[in-house]
């Protein structure tokens, strides 16, 4: 057995039948410079609440699962040194032997599928890395999306990665992308991007139904919602490209491999556009965090 601790507010919320809405460490310790990483968390989360959803940010402390961190857990994590960045190959190891651990979107969905949660928000899921055709980076994230029945909230991918092939791969793997609002798929910092979305959906009701279709036909994986930045929080792609391949070139360089890469990367962005990127980043996860608790809210009510 494991050991998991659920805060008050989502034992309550358990207990009483709540919709509740999974978030994820990495984007506190890995994602986000201190101390904004701590406020960004924490305002998630009270947007969750906002909505009508109870909040549920996971971490692996001390060797514990935790589904829901208290306040004074949320201010140490995000100021812990040497925090590790927990996917699919080793949460269990860190649980085994007593770690602290950050999850990641492969994480967070099986610690929050294995607490009964089924909507998640985050920023940007990983995915197929440029240069993946050598490299062979691709994100665990994927083959999660593909085995853990999860519905994840994001500004689809960053343009760190390949999103053509990010987009291949999800098909292959029998992921259904859902655009919120538009046909395109949005590219994290831009709205918009050359790429249609395989599906589209404009509500939270919508998204819920079709969350529960797959469960009614057993289908293992779970949801992508690629849900569009603001317009008023936008970066132009164009005055990204120039700072992303300067950003890959230096990773190279310093010969950043594994869980480094993306990281190392978004810390390099937020650098050359002056934190930018920072603000752009804290507007797309509040957003996606509301849609989340719409459909969380939704669900509840299909599942009566
Ligand atoms: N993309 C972001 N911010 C992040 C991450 C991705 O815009 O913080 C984090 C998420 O936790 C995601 C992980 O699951 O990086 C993917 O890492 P990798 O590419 O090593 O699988
Ligand atoms: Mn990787």
């Amino acid at each position: 057995m494991i050991d998991i601790q659920y805060s008050a507010e989502v034992r309550a919320a358990k207990d009483a039948g709540q919709p509740i809405v999974a978030l994820e460490s990495t984007i506190i310790t890995h994602g986000m410079p201190y101390p904004q990483n701590i406020e960004v968390a924490a305002q998630v989360e009270q947007d969750i609440r906002d909505a009508g959803a109870v909040p549920a940010t996971i971490a692996v402390i001390d060797g514990v699962l935790n589904i829901g961190l208290e306040s004074d857990q949320l201010q140490a994590l995000g100021q812990a040194q040497g925090v590790a960045k927990l996917s699919r190959a080793d949460m269990a190891a860190c649980l085994a032997t007593g770690g602290t651990g950050a999850t990641t979107v492969a994480a967070t969905m099986i610690a929050a599928h294995y607490a009964g949660i089924e909507v998640f928000a985050t920023g940007g899921i990983g995915g197929v890395h440029q240069g993946a055709e050598t490299s062979f980076d691709i994100s665990a994230d994927l083959h999660e999306l593909a085995q853990t029945p999860v519905t994840v909230v994001a500004a689809g991918a960053k343009a760190i990665l390949d999103l053509a092939k990010t987009l291949e791969v999800l098909e292959t793997l029998g992921v259904p992308v859902i655009a919120h609002g538009q046909d395109e798929f949005p590219a994290f910092w831009s709205a918009k991007s050359p790429l249609a979305a395989p599906l589209r959906m404009d509500s939270a009701e919508d998204i819920a139904k079709a969350h529960a279709a797959r469960r009614a036909l057993g289908l293992p994986g779970g949801q992508l919602v690629a849900n569009p930045i603001p317009q008023t929080d936008q970066i132009a792609a164009e005055e990204l490209a120039p700072i992303i391949a300067s950003a890959q070139a230096d990773a190279e360089t310093h010969r950043i491999t594994g869980k480094g890469v993306t990281p190392y990367l978004l810390q390099r962005i937020y650098e050359q556009t002056n934190g930018r990127s920072l603000i752009a980043n804290i507007a797309l996860v509040r957003n996606n965090a509301r849609l989340a608790a719409g459909i969380a809210i939704a669900l509840v009510k299909t599942a009566v």
